[in-house]
């Protein structure tokens, strides 16, 4: 294998390319010696740009033949391009390559998994199928021809319509497909597989009808059906809301259980991750089933955003990936609970982005250069791209967004575009001006808000002064910042006229609110109207009035999360000084409280607002970080809680139980919720009752959402003598063994748990017949999970840095996409002692000096120890 010799693309040096290309015209037979793939495309020079020779990229190929015009011609072949000079204003290009797909250990290209090939294309997968110029800005007219053995590979597939197909000597077949759409290469999919298939139809609002077809491993049929009713819901949401039809005659979904990522939304032919398709009560959890829904519509919402419009080129990946996920943030929303869906969002963002922002890997949601664009599938461009998106929502008004992506599909159908003209469509429709807010898309780092409030009873005024900073931003200019308020009375009621969206633009600004007869209690950015820390001196009694009485669920949610933040925080340093902390009873009854409100608040709101922070959020607050230290501290919390709340937590669990038949309704999913946070508190004391009742729901659950929770606490429980965790782990192995997903999860239980053999217990499972260094799936559960076990991974004598970078070097070569995510768990190693610092850094160093390290593991260590 060769040394990729790395080298950064930027932002400002994109220029258009120098040939288009109209048709690609590509036939793939698959054969015993590897797969012939034979394109022919038809060229004519940009007039847009001046004259330049054809250069295509290419990766792994082996060239058979080249012809222009049928005829030979002289050309110059790199490991990876392909130039021709003095070509014709507009010429036909022939190539014809053999690839090896069985070898493709990358799941980048053409690769072979159980039952068949599949492809994945985006960013730069098509330049290891066939020469050609991988970039999104060059879109053709494509026609493929599949052929392969009919007993082994009997399905064939491919983007668009089917033409024709047939049968050939030798016991093979064939099948030609042609999708009328102009396209990016990076949304071709190929499948040629032994596969079922699950199928229904759509009408569309103007009265087209689309065959929906998901094909899945012979056999997992019946686990197809919630997938099926997802699509069809985003279809007609994205009608509703968006006014945005399907363009297809066909839309087919194709699983498969050996995938980088969760889903590609090829056009007409999405290739899934088995974990986003799959799901049956007794194998999927409640979450399981809400991802699935938000996947699907994610996937299919991008047939507008991505593929219609399409980026320029790939440092716009938040033009299509942070609208997209904006849309099926909303999606979810008004399929399942909208609450509860803003909270697990700002959750998720704390616990990834905001870390990824204040590390070695930040960067803007459009950055401005790479070196391997993999590894800029973040958090960032993903999850905060979709909190700018929402921001200019929150800016102009549902109606006006409505109204500029009216524009935004009017202006660019067809083309491939930049986030500015995103912007530029918004601003059209609404005539706002997002001058000052495009530093959103410039600056990396999450800027701060620092907030005080004044009360004058004289004057009956309050005046709220904002100030914001963003120390990772590369000058100090302002942002725009949309800050979402309400003032609310000491008894909890919300002071009439006091809503309002404030517009932070200067780096200080104070905002008066007129006729507050008394001091009132401020929530500020409520609903999280922008991604940033909030400093703000509140008071715990203002804090509990909020969580009580705030009819914001968000900023409600948000004052319970402040409150245990702090008491945590402060635990922590005094644990760390040796000092067994001490506990507000104010918290403990603001907790009964919660729990006593369940009916009218929802079990879900109670379970999201009972879950303290989570530790990798918490770290983020710290400066020096002793993981040791924070961990006891929210345990030791979490058991205070369970001790004064026995009662509470035992006759909610009693009261709770779902007696109907299991359905994943957001309903029943918050019950389930809420009465399993209720066994995770119990457990906390550990003693053979709660041990048994953890165990007999573990045996008795009719879904896999009550025996995984039963099992995840049973996992947690360290004592060397519970047999009811050895026998839970045994049981689940041998009755799931079979179900590649739910083998993910026991390994998941397990690489995430507090006990302090966890290390040892995921070395052990690295050779255990389950785990398989060739499946994403496996690697992300078992070794993934661990780097994110803040407290294990980061152990004092560098043993989780050690096995981590044995790991990393283990695959890097095998699979640099995914072994670059596991390098990422290194992302925060500067934030804890000298003592770790210095084994991360040997670990590091380590994984860096390897001899031909791959350049997506390289970039990400190089900027680590940067
Ligand atoms: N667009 C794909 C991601 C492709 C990842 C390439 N490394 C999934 C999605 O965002 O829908
Ligand atoms: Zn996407």
């Amino acid at each position: 294998m060769k040394t990729d010799t790395p080298q950064t693309i930027y932002l400002k040096d994109y220029t258009p390319p120098a040939w288009l290309v109209d048709t690609v015209d590509l036939d793939v037979s698959i054969e015993a010696d590897g797969t012939v793939v034979s394109a022919t495309q038809t060229l004519r020079r940009n007039p847009a740009v001046a004259d330049q020779p054809l250069v295509l990229d290419g990766e792994e190929l082996e060239t058979l033949a080249v012809s222009v015009d049928g005829r030979e011609h002289p050309y110059l072949a790199s490991a990876t391009s392909l130039t021709l000079n003095d070509l014709p204003a507009s010429c036909t290009l022939r190539t014809v390559v053999r690839i090896q797909p069985d070898n493709n250990t990358r799941l980048s290209g053409m690769y072979r998994s159980k039952d068949g090939y599949f492809t994945q294309c985006e960013a730069q997968g098509f330049r290891r199928i066939t020469w050609f110029m991988d970039r999104p800005d060059v879109m053709s007219t494509y026609t493929v021809t599949l052929h392969a053995d009919r007993a082994t590979f009997p399905v064939l597939l491919a983007n668009g319509n089917p033409v024709a197909s047939g049968d050939e000597a030798n016991g093979r077949h064939w099948a030609t497909w042609a999708d009328p759409f102009r396209k990016p290469a990076y949304l071709f999919a190929l499948v040629a597989g032994k596969l079922d298939v699950l199928r229904d139809t759509f009408r569309t609002a103007s009265g087209r009808e689309v065959q929906l077809a998901i094909y899945v491993e012979p056999g997992k049929l019946d686990q197809c059906p919630h997938a099926m009713a997802a699509l069809k819901k985003s279809m007609k949401w994205d009608e509703e809301r968006f006014g945005l039809e399907c363009d297809l005659d066909h839309y087919m979904i194709v699983a498969v259980g050996d995938f980088n990522m969760g889903a590609m939304e090829n056009k007409g032919l999405n290739i899934f991750n088995t974990k986003y398709v799959l799901a049956r009560p007794d194998v999927a959890t409640d979450v399981d089933f809400e991802n699935i829904d938000r996947v699907v519509a994610h996937e299919y919402f991008h047939n507008w955003t991505g593929n219609r419009v399409t980026c320029r080129d790939w440092f716009q990946l938040s033009l299509k990936e942070g609208l997209t996920v904006f849309r099926d943030q909303e999606f979810g929303a008004d399929l399942h609970n909208r609450q509860t869906a803003r909270i697990r969002e700002v959750r998720g963002l704390r616990a990834a982005q905001f870390p990824e922002d204040a590390g070695p890997m930040a960067h803007p949601i459009r950055p401005e250069s790479f070196v391997e664009i993999n590894n800029f599938y973040t958090a960032t461009v993903y999850e905060k791209g979709a909190e700018v998106i929402r921001m200019i929502q929150t800016l102009i008004g549902r109606d006006a967004f409505r109204a500029g992506m009216d524009e935004y599909f009017r202006r660019h159908d067809g083309q491939a575009v930049t986030c500015e003209d995103f912007v530029a469509a918004m601003a059209a429709a609404s005539g706002f001006d997002f001058t000052q807010f495009m530093r959103w898309y410039r600056q990396p780092g999450t800027p701060r808000i620092a907030a005080d409030g004044f009360w004058d009873a004289d004057s009956a005024s309050y005046t709220l002064t904002l100030s914001q900073s963003n120390p990772r931003a590369s000058d100090d200019a302002p942002y725009l910042i949309p800050v979402r308020v309400a003032l609310f009375a000491a008894d909890g009621r919300l002071l009439p006229g006091s809503e309002r969206l404030l517009q932070l633009s200067a780096s200080s600004q104070s905002f008066v609110f007129e006729n507050v007869a008394e001091e009132p209690v401020p929530s500020l950015l409520r609903d999280f109207s922008a991604p940033v820390y909030l400093d703000f001196d509140d008071t715990p009694e203002q804090l509990t009035v909020l969580l009580a009485h705030e009819s914001d669920p968000f900023n409600a949610w948000e004052a319970g999360q402040r409150l245990a933040t702090r008491l945590i925080l402060a635990a922590s340093t005094e644990i760390a000084a040796g000092r067994t902390p001490v506990w507000p009873a104010s918290f403990v009854d603001a907790a009964r409280q919660l729990l006593q409100s369940h009916a009218e608040r929802g079990a879900a709101f109670v379970a999201e607002a009972l879950t303290l922070p989570g530790e990798t959020t918490l770290a983020e607050l710290i400066s020096v970080v002793d993981p040791d230290a924070l961990h006891a501290a929210r345990n030791s919390l979490s058991r205070h809680l369970a001790e004064q709340l026995e009662n509470e937590f035992a006759g909610l669990y009693a009261s709770l139980t779902v007696s109907e038949a299991y359905t994943p309704s957001s309903e029943h999913a918050g019950r389930r919720a809420l009465r399993n946070l209720c066994l995770s508190y119990l457990v906390e004391f550990d003693g053979e009752a709660v041990r048994e009742l953890a165990f007999k729901q573990f045996r008795e659950a009719d879904n896999m959402t009550d025996q995984f929770a039963a099992l995840a606490a049973l996992a947690n429980i360290n004592a060397a003598d519970c047999r009811q965790r050895d026998s839970a782990l045994a049981e689940f192995y041998a009755r799931w063994q079979d179900e590649a997903l739910v083998v993910d999860k026991w390994l998941q239980v397990q690489s995430t748990s507090r006990r302090p053999d966890t290390l040892a217990t995921v070395k052990a499972l690295t050779a255990h017949p389950a785990f398989d260094l060739g499946n994403p799936n496996k690697i992300y559960a078992l070794i993934r999970a661990f780097g994110a076990n803040l407290v294990r991974f980061n152990a004092a004598d560098g043993s989780g840095y050690a096995f981590m970078a044995e790991q990393i070097l283990a695959l890097h070569d095998r699979n640099p996409q995914v072994a670059s995510r596991l390098a990422r768990c290194f992302d925060r190693w500067k934030k804890f002692d000298a003592g770790r610092q210095a084994h991360a850094q040997a670990a590091l160093r380590r994984v860096r000096d390897h001899q031909g390290l791959s350049r997506d593991v390289l970039e990400v260590v190089t900027r680590a120890l940067g």
